[in-house]
């Protein structure tokens, strides 16, 4: 059995908790049945030159496993899903890819902008203008994305690792009501994070940051 380990943030505030992308790859492992440890690094040491040398960009989530360290969230997961048939059926090797980079290249820009947006930099004056066309963006892609789930309980029919990544992408806007708007999308989301698999990763990771949580002054 190898030793697997997955790298994420310590601590982070409450509206990002449950959408750091180590969740992502915890889910994968737990839909595979592969054990892993975490690991933690606070968010200022992302930068540090120990850091960097796992990751060059500095951000998480990093998966070390025997010795090597695997970088990129989506790359992480393909290389779950090869050992899983479970994640990347073999009848639907390359349909689960096609919709991994859908999630990952098409939904995800415009969900994290409004993300951005709203959480991040909405002190800023620029956002106020830059909002609307923001979410218009967000509304056109999951229009799109609820047209085809009519009628399938997942992306391709049947669970895969593109469903880890799509409803990880999709909870990046839960702080607004815009996937209810869309009926087959909101259930899609909820069936997605009803599976056990996904609520162990989630409770994994919340567990981190309650024991790394910082002690008030
Ligand atoms: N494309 C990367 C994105 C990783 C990423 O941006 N991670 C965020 C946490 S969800 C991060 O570490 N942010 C810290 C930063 O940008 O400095 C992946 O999917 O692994």
């Amino acid at each position: 059995m190898k030793d697997i380990a997955v790298w994420g943030f310590a601590w982070v505030p409450p509206f990002a908790q449950g959408l750091v992308r180590d969740l992502r790859v915890r889910w994968a492992l737990e839909e595979a049945g592969l054990p892993y440890e975490s690991r933690w690094i606070g968010i200022d040491q992302r930068t540090s030159e120990g850091y960097r040398r796992k990751h060059p960009f500095g951000v998480v989530p990093v998966l070390d496993s025997d010795g090597e360290t695997m970088i990129e969230s989506g790359a992480i997961i393909y290389a779950i899903a090869e050992q899983c048939d479970v994640l990347m059926p073999r009848n639907l090797r390359i349909e689960t890819l096609a919709w991994m980079f859908a999630a990952l290249n098409t939904v995800e820009p415009s969900l994290w902008n409004l993300f951005v947006i709203d959480q991040l930099k909405n002190d800023e004056a620029w956002t106020t203008l830059r909002r609307p066309g923001a979410v218009d963006e967000v509304r056109d892609r999951l229009a799109a994305l609820s047209a085809w789930l009519e009628g399938r309980e997942y992306l391709l029919g049947r669970f895969t690792a593109a469903d880890i990544l799509m409803a990880t992408v999709l909870r990046f806007v839960r702080h607004t009501n815009l996937v209810a708007e869309f009926s087959p999308l909101d259930s899609y989301l909820k069936r997605c994070e009803a599976r056990p698999a996904f609520q162990a990763a989630l409770r994994n990771q919340a567990a981190g940051y309650v024991q790394n949580a910082p002690v008030a002054a």
